[in-house]
């Protein structure tokens, strides 16, 4: 039954078109303190001494804290989302630029600000490393002393190296090639930030903080604090996006933690952007070597990569712990290869940490741009077009349930059915003969394909913990006495429509409309243990969590609308949102009667006790498996390498839609975020590791100017495990588009001989490629 599906209005847009959300920054807490962090200015140097003499000085300083201070309280060092220790202020080396040194406590904001000025450090500069590719050579500077490996964190590997490499050597036809995918960010238009209150009577510490998943943060500083966790409130307020920067802990959350606890007072830190930027999580940053093997008339028959990841200088990857390379191994996508095999080894440099979030899955997003680019890159070594390369490899419908070479198990799809929607939406063949037109009088034009397979939802128990947290999230859910419903859940929205979608969803079990569920979420206090929301886990587990909840609500009401209609409950059928008699389908009654009968003195069965409200803790059996097949017109001046996206064709399978309006509008936002990374992001450094991308003059966002009215289509193949059939949707076109945007270019630069240009794709770097000069990812050098 959908009946409460469909394109509703976002309920939180209410609030948010009248500016009256409660962002962090919104929110003043009486007697309140402002924070400041100071930063290095190096990427790579040895502490000798921090002298706060004159900022305790200044008269609006209330306090001011080191890393010996910290030290002190046992938070001089945190435990990041991956299980690696990151310093909160620095005591020994700061080990990037822009990382946290001393934070300063003041009256107001910007005495905090000034303050910074009067802190002396005496650095003694060591050489950064910047490159990952020298990270392992010998005499390359050590970024981490603290730990065994050197520079290396992790060698992982993944598929079957003998079979795949029988594969290669007996195939017709191997393309291979390097590729690198830039460092990224995400870049939510609101900052990170958190307003810590501790109250030493109680014991008790209110954390507000931008947070994507408030009760693993919470568990964490319950950890690094020590404090008992059922002391510690975490409240996350509305998030002005998040993209997969609010999953970590940052220092600064536990600056204001250790502040308010010394001053006793309530202490507010809120980022800027230049911070943002520079300090909080990144993603990608992945050098990349794919071969791919092939029959001469077009079979997939092996893939292998090879890949050097750049962590940054601590491992703060937020990613399910037995996955040091996130879900990079199903890079063989959506095709049947025989083999796969690939191996990453992750290494630290005088970079920010983090390496993962950004509407990422895992590191899906690198899986597909690499098998995405080398299919293409095999069709113009076979001279076969592209579209009929993929539809003669993809999964065809009757291989699922399909398990991959390197141990993924696909729920649902038909690939082939999403591919052809998506070329007669383009009109594929008359784009060909068009491009065929326009080179014949020196005009370029490109047609890029992608098609994606993605798994969200993370994650089986067995398989998936951060920092040994199983991925399970919990919904309770309160029916009232007159029918109206709270739900509570686990997870935290940032601009996905949670508080619409999940209101949906529980109205849909119950018969009832969505605007008498209302959704709690963001709260410790108030809502059940789970992991919280990124890698689009939020529908997959905590919308199946909401799902069970209510349809125990339901089977609780069938109690008692027995009773109340004198029947057994076995004669009972749930009938367009009623309990009704079986067979005589007038007599029944809807969740609003039975709720307030339940609550009433009606005389139940004995052992039954009344109430509706239900909880559930869900444990997802698989990933869900989401695919799309994307296709992207540009057009590019080949005299200043500018590129124009003329159009985007994006077809998405997320299973069922439960609100299809909110749906569309994370595809929109995400083919933004994909154009934005293939033609103009990348967080780049000097030499001497100063990060030059700390503004959005540096860090280019993408606006409706570079980003056509995408034409989006849609096929449905429910998800055979999910309880309503949905997968996840919310980073499905942020992972897809890239490859098509690249595939685009390069197809329309192929009369220049260019087979690969690496990301971004600014026109400097596409007039490189036209000369056939190597691109740089480094935009520093112009
Ligand atoms: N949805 C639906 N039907 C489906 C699947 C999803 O109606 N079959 C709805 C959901 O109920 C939800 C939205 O679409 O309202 C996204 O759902 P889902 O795919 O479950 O993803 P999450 O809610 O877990 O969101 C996380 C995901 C991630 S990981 C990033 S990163 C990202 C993204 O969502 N960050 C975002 N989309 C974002 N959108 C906004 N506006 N802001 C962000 O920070
Ligand atoms: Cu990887 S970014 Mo989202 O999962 O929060």
């Amino acid at each position: 039954m959908t009946g409460a599906y469909g394109p509703l209005p976002r309920k939180e847009d209410a609030r948010f078109i009248r500016g009256q959300g409660t962002f962090i920054d919104d929110i003043a807490v009486p007697g309140m303190l402002h924070g400041a962090i100071l930063r290095s200015p190096l990427a790579h140097a040895r502490i000798v001494s921090v002298d706060v003499t004159a900022a305790l000085a200044h008269p609006a300083v209330v306090a001011v804290l080191t890393g010996d201070d910290l030290a002190e309280r046992g938070m001089a060092w945190m435990p990041t989302v991956f299980g690696d220790v990151q310093a909160v202020l620095a005591t020994d080396k700061v080990r990037f630029q822009g990382q946290e040194v001393a934070f300063v406590v003041a009256t107001d904001r910007y005495a905090a600000r000034d303050a910074l000025e009067l802190i002396v450090v005496d650095y003694e500069a060591l050489p950064p490393l910047m490159d990952a590719l020298t990270a392992l050579d010998p005499g390359a500077p050590v970024v981490r002393e603290d730990l065994p490996g050197g520079n290396r964190i992790f060698d992982w590997s993944a598929g079957d190296k003998a079979a795949t490499d029988a594969a290669f050597a007996a195939a017709d036809v191997v393309v291979g090639c390097d590729m690198m995918y830039p460092r990224s960010h995400p870049a939510p238009l609101e900052t990170c930030g958190a307003i810590a209150d501790y109250e030493a009577v109680g014991g008790r510490l209110t954390l507000t903080v931008t947070s994507q998943a408030p009760h693993a943060h919470r568990t964490l500083y319950a950890a690094i604090t020590g404090l008992p966790e059922h002391k510690i409130r975490v409240v996350s307020p509305d998030l002005g996006g998040g993209f997969g920067a609010k999953v970590p802990v940052y220092p600064g959350y536990l600056c204001v933690i250790a502040a308010s606890m010394a001053t006793g007072r309530p202490v507010k830190w809120v980022e800027d952007r230049a911070e943002n930027l520079m300090s909080t999580t990144f993603a990608r940053d992945y050098h990349m070597h794919g071969e791919i093997a092939a029959t001469a008339d077009g079979e997939i028959l092996a893939l292998r990569a090879k890949v050097l990841a750049d962590h940054g200088a601590f491992n703060a990857a937020a990613q399910p712990s037995k996955f040091p390379a996130g879900f990079f191994h199903i890079f063989t996508g959506s095709y049947q290869t025989r083999a796969a095999y690939c191996e990453v080894t992750g290494v630290f440099t005088n970079k920010a940490p983090g390496g993962v979030a950004y509407s990422c899955s895992f590191r899906i997003t690198e899986a597909v741009y690499l098998v995405e680019r080398l299919t293409d890159m095999l069709s113009r070594e076979l001279g076969m077009d592209p579209a009929e390369l993929r539809m003669r490899n993809l999964l065809r419908p009757e291989q699922f349930p399909y398990t991959t070479p390197t141990g993924w198990q696909y729920d649902s799809g038909d690939y082939p059915r999403a591919l052809r929607l998506a070329l007669d939406m383009a009109g594929y063949d008359e784009l060909r003969r068009e491009q065929a037109e326009r080179r014949a009088r020196g005009e370029y034009m490109g047609i890029g394909l992608s098609f994606f397979t993605e798994g969200v939802g993370a994650g089986p128990r067995g398989q998936m913990d951060i920092l040994g947290l199983a991925m399970a999230d919990g919904a309770d859910l309160r029916v009232h006495p007159t029918g109206k419903a709270v739900l509570a859940v686990s997870v935290q929205t940032q601009g996905q429509g949670h508080e619409t979608t999940f209101a949906q969803l529980v109205a849909n079990e119950l018969g009832i409309s969505p605007d008498d569920v209302d959704v709690v979420h963001g709260d410790t206090d108030r809502t059940p243990f789970g992991l919280g929301t990124y890698g689009s886990r939020s529908t997959p587990v905590s919308g199946a969590a909401a799902v069970v909840a209510a349809t125990r609500v339901r089977d609780r009401a069938r109690v008692v609308a027995a009773a109340m209609l004198e029947v057994a409950a076995d004669d009972l059928e749930w009938l367009d949102g009623k309990w009704r008699v079986r067979g005589d389908p007038d007599l029944g009654f809807g969740i609003a009667e039975i709720a307030q009968a339940a609550h009433s003195t009606l005389e139940l069965p004995a052992g039954v006790e009344g109430h509706l409200d239900a909880s559930a803790v869900y444990n997802p059996p698989n990933l869900t498996f989401p695919f799309g097949a994307y296709i992207c017109v540009t057009d590019v001046d080949p005299g200043t390498g500018e590129v124009r996206v003329r159009r985007f064709i994006a077809v998405d399978d997320c299973g069922v839609r439960i609100n299809p309006m909110i749906v569309e509008g994370q595809v929109h936002r995400g083919l933004a975020d994909g154009i934005g990374i293939a033609l103009m992001q990348s967080i780049v450094f000097d030499e001497t590791g100063n990060c030059l991308s700390g503004s959005f003059m540096d860090y280019l966002l993408p606006t409706s100017l570079e980003c056509p009215s995408p034409e989006l289509g849609e096929t449905v193949t429910p998800s055979p495990h999910h309880p309503v059939g949905a997968k996840g949707i919310g980073e499905s076109a942020t992972v897809g588009s890239p490859a098509a945007v690249v595939n685009s270019v390069v197809d329309a630069l192929a009369p220049f001989g260019v087979v690969h240009a690496d990301m971004p794709l600014t026109p400097g770097n596409v007039w490189r490629a036209i000369q056939g000069r190597p691109v740089r990812t480094d935009l520093s050098l112009g």
